[in-house]
């Protein structure tokens, strides 16, 4: 398995961030990646190289021209205009009928992010840029013939929508893979990417981006948003619209789910893929799921992880994996490298 890694994630780090009337330190901080990659360099699953470059096209097939614009040149607007340089904070949020705007930068910041978590500092777009292009090197790893690739992207994507900034993610790195896949697809064939979702939160974004399409099929597990983030989308009653009715999945899952009762789930949403039949299988691989997560509910213990690998596997198709959540820090690493050693089992 090819496993793609920028160091420049170390650009973003945000220090703190808002919860519930108090600053915290940055849960989605530039350890968790050197966790996952110490992990995967000792569980030996192949080569680790950085990306390579493939441009902002394949960025802007997927995101808004405007956004990926502020999301470049935000930080410096917003220090000019003599605000606090520890990051970009906005206050206030666009929200329903709320169509204006702003001219200046600075002031765009709550109208292209959906919530708090999403704080821009001068690295940020560097960090993201390479997050993404480390998802597209690992699609066109799987493209050109490797059985599977995984990319350790952060931040991560799965809830940035096309022109907002979610949950600590502002470019979406599975959707940017999967579009970009679709690109590529054998011809004359509608059913090209399932874009399986395992992270404990509801891929948002990745649902919006390919809410209307039937050629990226969305199937996510994933906490009941009556009890979690993202709240407002992930209900099992959202299934596409238009061409795309039918190819979105929302599994939500109840606190406290255990091993089996998830693996049990995971292995109807893959029954779901086989009869949608993809070309490819992109992952949106999240450990937040495990039983010791500072913010998740649920009670995976570690043995779970190699037995998602293995039940992914059995999928049979080329995969990307694309890095997403996950906060328990001691045990992020080896959860993730077990997944992808339980996935390895299966098709060496
Ligand atoms: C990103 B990913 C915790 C706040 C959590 C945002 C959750 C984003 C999760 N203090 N709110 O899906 O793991
Ligand atoms: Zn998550």
């Amino acid at each position: 398995m090819r496993v793609i890694y920028s160091d420049k994630h170390h650009l973003h780090d945000p220090p703190l961030e808002y919860w519930e009337g108090e600053m915290l330190p940055f849960y989605e901080s530039p350890r968790r990646a050197e966790m996952i990659l110490r992990a995967v360099r000792a569980a030996e699953l192949g080569p680790i190289d950085a990306p390579s470059d493939f441009g902002l096209d394949p960025i802007l097939a997927v995101h808004d021209a405007d956004y990926v614009h502020f999301l470049q040149h935000v930080y410096p607007a917003w220090v000019a205009g003599g605000r606090n340089p520890k990051g970009v904070h906005p206050d206030t949020f666009a929200m329903r009928g709320m169509v204006r705007r702003p001219r200046d930068l600075a002031l765009q910041a709550g109208y292209y992010s959906h919530d708090v978590t999403t704080v821009i500092t001068a690295g940020t777009w560097q960090a993201a840029y390479d997050a993404a292009q480390s998802a597209l090197t690992a699609a066109h790893w799987v493209a050109k013939g490797e059985p599977a690739a995984f990319a350790v992207c952060r931040p991560p994507g799965h809830h940035a929508h096309s022109d907002l900034s979610a949950g600590y993610c502002f470019l979406n790195n599975a959707a940017i893979a999967a579009h970009w896949l679709t690109e590529h697809a054998v011809a004359g064939r509608a059913n090209t990417v399932a874009l399986l979702d395992i992270d404990f939160h509801h891929g948002n974004g990745s649902q919006q981006i390919f809410y209307t399409r039937r050629d990226v099929f969305y199937v996510s597990l994933h906490a009941d948003p009556e009890r979690h983030y993202p709240y407002f989308l992930g209900g099992a009653e959202e299934r596409g619209s238009g061409e795309g009715y039918g190819y979105n999945l929302n599994v939500p899952l109840p606190a406290g789910v255990t091993d089996d009762a998830y693996l049990a789930a995971l292995d109807q949403a893959c029954i779901a893929i086989e009869r949608y039949d993809p070309v490819w299988v992109v992952v949106s691989l999240g450990v937040d799921t495990f039983v010791g997560d500072p913010i998740g509910d649920f009670a995976l213990t570690r043995r779970a992880y190699p037995r998602i690998g293995a039940r992914i596997a059995q999928l049979n198709r080329p995969t990307v994996f694309i890095m997403e959540g996950g906060y328990a820090i001691d045990c992020l690493g080896e959860n993730v490298a077990c997944v992808l050693t339980g996935f390895l089992a299966r098709t060496i």
